[in-house]
């Protein structure tokens, strides 16, 4: 620790990258506080952050490790913090998150840049804070504020939080010298205002809101166990302090080895390794400042937006005024729409308007470092755009198309550059979600493939690497597991029994409801074009074609799977329906049985982990964990389950390969069978 410069000891937290709290890190902020209140020049002390964070909050490598039980545990630290004579104050600039706000908190005072970002993600990890947060956060800044903040779990400026009570200050610049100088005005005033936050919250008013936020509970919160917990945390509130953090305390270690936090610990890990190229692909990214889109419909302008917000110079071309017209005012209404909703404001949403040029004229993608092609989903027009980029791109611009079944390296083709060509999967709307697949055709090079994924990051969307095969990652195991559910149906289920299953292990919506909503008359166009080449002694579900060829084609038209009432988007069964699957169940000689939830969710996750493993063993994914980040980013399926892979191990081996064996029984011929063994490597 440095000499304390006006009796002030500053705590400099310093574990790159993010100062996350593991054991060295805390035995050493243990040491120097000790030695800070040993030391009788020291009346105050002063705890800030180095780099580009005050605290990530505990170390997510540490959870379940003998490490992370070791002295000084993280509450341990904040109660001798919170506990010392002389005052503490935190100087928060960067990230303060989990245990380090806790830590924080723990302080005597809080003074913030107002940049900062402040949180307590816990729950995105299926924890509750472990280390005061649900006790200490709630007595500064009110019940509901701070249950918000827990169950969102989603970080906020300091500027927003500056009335909430939660800082002492929120400073403009660099906080350490205010947190100095309020330091030392407190040891003056002979010590903290910790004491004053033991006494319990009113027990009546902590119970009224506990109840009814629990009430509240969404189906997908019920599912995980640590929402429930949460609510359990805030009751203790009305507790005095150490009770309330007793309690906490027990909750949080409830929680750490749930299955639930496990595959979220595995999502966090999978997908910070999924946005970066193995090693043996990786190369410096080109600089990105000026980007093309060509084509102005929904998928265009919703890139062109990402761009946009992500502070580059956009590009639209199209092909006619009115197509043109139509792009730019659905981006112009975006913005606008930002702006009423407070979510930027007037003049960030005229830069960002500023740097959209429309046009028609394609000489200016000479001036794009990056193409993004945003066509009809045909190869013939995506070769033919290719054709001109070619003529009008600059030497060494990277090209991409946006598809998200066609071949890469077809459309590669259509230009003398193939080195320069990769696929950039977007998925709709293309400003909102955050996958991006980023395809790598037979001869994408390194730096091409790089940028690619360095954008990616840079519109904040997490890019996963995909090899060039029909549907990537993510539509080749969604068309195998929507491909199970056909079976499913013909052999006894109804879809609504196959929604709700898998509802109700999570999913956003079942394949069915899915399958309406975006309209099943694209699956039943793929299908035609693909019907010469089927193999007639193939398993086929051919409920979807005749449903088309009745004009359901989904809720557009008030009815597919199921029948919509006009202006409702939740479908009710339809017996015509029922009748078209029992007339196919009888011609493939079916008798049908119910299926129970169970079985269906099994078979749906086998056919998705069977995939998996077909994809691993092509070399279409890198690694397993990149199948699961594709999933739950793209797919809506439950993060908090892990994904496919992540669901297969942990199975019993055993029990996987037998069910396996039924379902490529039932399957049929034309069903491919995977080795397991790749989605249980590393
Ligand atoms: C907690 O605090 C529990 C307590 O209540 C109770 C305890 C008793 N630990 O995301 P990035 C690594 S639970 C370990 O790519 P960004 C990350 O793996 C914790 N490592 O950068 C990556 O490493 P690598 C609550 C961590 O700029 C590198 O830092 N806290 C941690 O896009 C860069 O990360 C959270 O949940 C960590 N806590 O975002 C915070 N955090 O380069 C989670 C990061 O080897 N973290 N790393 O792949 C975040 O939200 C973002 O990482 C952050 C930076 C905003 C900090």
């Amino acid at each position: 620790m440095p000499e304390p410069r006006d009796g002030v000891a500053v705590i400099l937290l310093d574990h790159p990258p993010v100062n996350s709290l593991d054991h060295a890190l805390r035995a050493r902020v243990a040491a120097q506080l000790q030695a800070a209140l040993a030391d009788p020049a020291v009346a105050a002390v002063v705890i800030a952050g180095s780099g580009q964070a005050f605290s990530a909050g505990a170390d997510v490598g540490e959870f379940g490790t003998p490490r992370q039980q070791q002295s000084p545990v993280l509450p341990e630290l904040l109660d001798g913090i919170a506990a010392s004579a002389k005052p503490v104050v935190a100087a928060i600039a960067g990230v303060a998150l989990g245990g380090g706000l806790e830590l924080a908190l723990a302080c005597h005072a809080r003074v913030a840049q107002d940049s900062a970002r402040v949180g307590l993600p816990e729950i995105r990890l299926g924890l509750i804070p472990g280390a005061g947060g649900t006790q200490r956060l709630p007595r500064l800044i009110g019940l509901a504020a701070a249950h918000a903040m827990m169950a969102d779990g989603q970080p906020r400026t300091a500027a927003t939080l500056a009335q909430s009570g939660l800082f002492d200050q929120v400073v403009p610049d660099d906080p350490l010298p205010v947190a100095r100088a309020l330091a030392l005005r407190l040891a003056r005033q002979g010590g903290g205002s910790c004491q004053a936050r033991q006494a319990g919250l009113p027990a009546a008013q902590v119970q009224a809101f506990v109840d009814q936020a629990r009430r509240a509970l969404k189906p997908r919160e019920r599912m995980q166990p640590a929402y429930g917990a949460l609510l359990d945390a805030l009751l203790a509130t009305s507790l005095p302090l150490p009770q309330g953090l007793a309690r906490e305390r027990a909750l949080f270690l409830s929680l750490v080895s749930t299955p639930a936090a496990q595959a979220l610990r595995y999502q966090f890990k999978a997908e910070r390794e999924a946005v970066k190229l193995p090693a043996a692909l990786q190369a410096a990214p080109l600089p990105v400042r000026t980007a093309a889109v060509i084509g102005a419909g929904t998928m265009g302008s919703g890139i062109a937006i990402a761009l946009l917000d992500a502070g580059l110079s956009v590009l639209l071309l199209e092909q006619d005024e009115a197509a043109l017209a139509r792009g730019r005012q659905a981006i112009a209404d975006y913005f606008q729409a930002r702006a009423q909703a407070g979510k930027l404001d007037q003049a960030q949403a005229a830069q960002r308007q500023a740097r959209l040029h429309a046009t028609l004229d394609w000489t200016v993608l000479a001036q794009a470092d990056l193409v993004i092609e945003a066509v009809f989903e045909e190869l013939a027009v995506k070769q033919a755009v290719f054709r001109e980029i070619d003529r009008h791109a600059r030497p060494g611009a990277v090209l991409a198309t946006n598809t998200s079944y066609l071949d890469v390296d077809e459309i590669a083709a259509a230009t003398g550059r193939a080195q320069d060509c990769l696929g950039l999967h977007f998925f709709s709307p293309a400003h909102v979600m955050k996958l991006l697949e980023v395809v790598r055709g037979a001869r994408t090079g390194k730096q091409a493939l790089a940028t690619g994924m360095a954008l990616g990051k840079a519109l904040g969307k997490v890019p996963v690497l995909s090899g060039n095969a029909f549907g990537f990652i993510g539509n080749r195991i969604y068309n195998a597991y929507r491909r199970q559910c056909e079976f499913m149906i013909e052999d006894g289920a109804w879809p609504e029994d196959v929604d709700r299953a898998m509802t109700g292990m999570g999913f956003a919506m079942g394949p069915f409801a899915v399958a309406d909503l975006s309209g099943l008359d694209i699956a039943w166009r793929m299908r035609r074009a693909q019907a010469a080449r089927r193999d007639p002694r193939e398993r086929y579900v051919d409920v979807l074609d005749r449903l088309c060829e009745m004009g359901r084609l989904g809720r557009k038209t008030q009815a597919g799977y199921y029948t919509y009432d006009q202006g409702k988007s939740s479908g009710q069964t339809d017996q015509t329906v029922r009748q078209l699957i029992e007339q196919a169940s009888a011609r493939r000689g079916i008798e049908r049985r119910p299926l129970a939830a169970d079985e269906i969710r099994r078979r749906a996750l086998l056919a998705m982990a069977n995939e998996a493993a077909l994809l691993l063993a092509e070399g279409v994914a890198a690694r397993p964990g990149d199948v699961d980040v594709v999933l739950v980013q793209g797919y809506g399926f439950p993060r908090w389950e892990g994904g496919p892979v992540f669901w297969a191990r942990q199975q019993p081996r055993e029990r996987l390969e037998a069910e396996l064996d039924q379902l490529a029984r039932a399957g049929g011929h034309g069903f491919v069978r995977a080795d397991l063994d790749p989605l249980f490597l590393s």
